[in-house]
C-alpha cells in the first residue's frame, strides 16, 4: 500500500543511496509536482564539498511498476547522454543523471515497500511554476520539441507503457463515466455543471486516438506530461536547460506534448487558480509555443500534425480536466491535494480554458496556419 506516512522510511532510503561517510546537512521536500514525494538532499562529502541529490519515492499506485519505469529512466537519459555529447553539450545539465544505491541498482525499495530513485540535483537551475516571459514559454517550446526530435530513432520497443492508454482521452472518458456513476452525492451535486460540461464534450473525445488507428498520424516517443515545471531552466542564461520527469515518456502523439504544455503555460491563470475570471487562453503565449514547438521538431511534423494542434491543445486541456473532476468526484486519491475542493477548482481551470479554446477557434487556427508549410 503506498501511503502518505510512509515517507517516514526516508532515512532508510538515503542510507541505501549515499555512503555513511558522507554527512547529510540537509533534507527537506522540495518542488510542486503532483505525482511523486520530492526531496532535496545536501550532504558533505569526504573532500569537504557540498553535494545535492534530489530524492523521490515514486508513486506506486500510480506507476504500478517502479522497476520498470526506472529502466525506462535509465535507456531514455543514457540514449540522450551520448547525443548531447556528440553534439558538444554538457550531458550533466542537459539530461537527468539517476545516481545508483549503494548495491549497484537505480532504484531502492524500502521495508515498507516504497520504491525510491536518486537524481544528480541540477545544480544553476530553476523551475518555473507559471509563464513570466513569451520567451520563457518560447524556449520551453524549442525544448520539447527539441526532445522529441532526439528521441525520434530511439528504439520504442524498449520501453514499457508506464501507465497504459496515458493520453487515450476516450479511455479517460470512460473512467469520467464511472467516477460520475460512483461519485460521492454531496461532491457531485458541487460539480454538476462540471459534469455536464465534460458530458456534452463526448463525441470529440476519440478524434486523435481514431486518426492514429487509421494511420493518419504517426506514433513517435513522447514525454507526455510536458508542464512547464517538467523543464528546468539555466539560472544563469535564463535559456531552458534540461527536460526533467521522464516517468510518461512512452509511445505517444506528439500532439499531447504540444497540448499539455498549451493548457498549463498558455493560460492567463494558476492551474488552480478560483478566479476563473482571471483564466483564459493567451492568444501571444499560444503563437509563441507553437512558432517554438514547431522550430524544435525542425520540420519532423507532418502536415497533419501540424493542422491538429489546436485540437491537441483543446483534447489535452479537456482530458486533464475530466481526470481533475473524476478525482474530485471519487475522493483525491490520485493528485495531491492541498486544500478543501482543490480538484474541482484544478478541474474548473481546465473547463474555462476548454470553453475559451472554443471561443478563440478561429484565431487559434489562424496562427496554426501562419506557421505551416
Ligand atoms: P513529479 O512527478 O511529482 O512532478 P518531478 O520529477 O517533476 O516530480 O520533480 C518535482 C520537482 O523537483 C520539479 O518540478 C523540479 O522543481 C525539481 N527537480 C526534479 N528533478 C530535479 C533535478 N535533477 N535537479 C533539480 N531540480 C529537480
Ligand atoms: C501530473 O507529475 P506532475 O505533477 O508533473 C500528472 C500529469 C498532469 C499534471 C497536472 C503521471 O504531473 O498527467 O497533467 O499532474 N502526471 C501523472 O498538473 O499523472
Ligand atoms: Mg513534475
Amino acid at each position: 500500500m503506498y501511503t502518505n506516512s510512509a515517507c517516514a522510511k526516508i532515512n532508510e532510503a538515503i542510507a541505501a543511496f549515499i555512503a555513511d561517510n558522507n554527512h547529510l546537512i540537509e533534507k527537506k521536500t522540495y518542488g510542486n509536482g503532483h505525482i511523486n514525494d520530492t526531496f532535496l538532499l545536501r550532504c558533505n562529502t569526504p573532500e569537504n564539498q557540498e553535494k545535492k541529490y534530489i530524492l523521490q519515492r515514486m508513486n506506486h499506485d500510480i506507476f504500478k511498476n517502479p522497476p520498470q519505469l526506472m529502466e525506462n529512466v535509465v535507456h531514455v537519459t543514457t540514449y540522450l547522454r551520448k547525443i548531447i555529447l556528440s553534439q558538444g553539450g554538457n550531458p550533466e545539465r542537459e539530461t537527468l543523471h539517476v545516481c545508483k544505491t549503494l548495491d549497484g541498482a537505480n532504484w531502492y525499495q524500502d521495508s515498507a515497500h516504497n520504491y525510491w530513485r536518486m537524481f544528480s540535483f541540477i545544480e544553476r537551475s530553476m523551475c518555473l511554476e507559471k509563464v513570466e516571459s513569451e520567451k520563457d514559454f518560447y524556449d520551453s517550446a524549442v525544448a520539447f520539441g527539441n526532445f522529441q526530435k532526439l528521441l525520434a530513432d530511439f528504439p520504442v520497443q524498449m520501453l514499457h507503457e508506464t501507465i497504459p492508454n496515458f493520453h487515450n482521452t476516450a479511455s479517460r472518458f470512460q473512467d469520467f463515466q464511472k467516477a460520475v456513476q460512483t461519485a460521492n452525492s454531496a461532491r457531485a451535486a458541487l460539480a454538476q455543471k462540471e459534469i455536464v460540461f465534460a458530458l456534452d464534450r463526448k463525441k470529440e473525445t476519440s478524434v486523435l486516438t481514431d486518426l492514429l488507428a487509421e494511420g493518419k498520424l504517426p506514433l513517435r516517443v513522447t514525454h507526455n506530461d510536458t508542464k512547464l515545471n517538467n523543464i528546468l531552466f539555466d539560472a544563469d542564461t535564463r535559456k531552458a536547460l534540461c527536460i526533467i520527469d521522464l516517468d510518461t515518456v512512452m509511445p505517444g502523439l506528439s500532439l499531447y506534448d504540444f497540448g499539455d504544455s498549451i493548457r498549463f503555460g498558455a493560460s492567463t491563470g494558476a492551474e488552480d487558480e478560483t478566479d476563473l475570471s482571471k483564466v483564459e487562453l493567451d492568444l501571444s503565449l499560444f503563437e509563441a509555443f507553437t512558432k517554438g514547438y514547431l522550430e524544435g521538431c525542425a520540420g519532423s511534423l507532418t502536415q497533419k500534425e501540424i493542422e491538429l494542434l489546436p485540437m491537441g491543445a483543446k483534447l489535452m486541456t479537456y482530458e486533464c480536466g475530466i481526470r481533475f473532476l473524476a478525482d474530485f468526484l471519487t475522493g483525491d486519491h490520485y493528485f495531491k491535494v492541498h486544500r478543501e475542493h482543490h480538484n474541482l477548482d484544478r478541474a474548473r481551470t481546465q473547463f474555462k480554458l476548454v470553453a475559451d479554446m472554443e471561443a478563440k477557434w478561429n484565431e487559434i487556427q489562424a496562427i496554426v496556419n501562419k506557421y505551416r508549410n
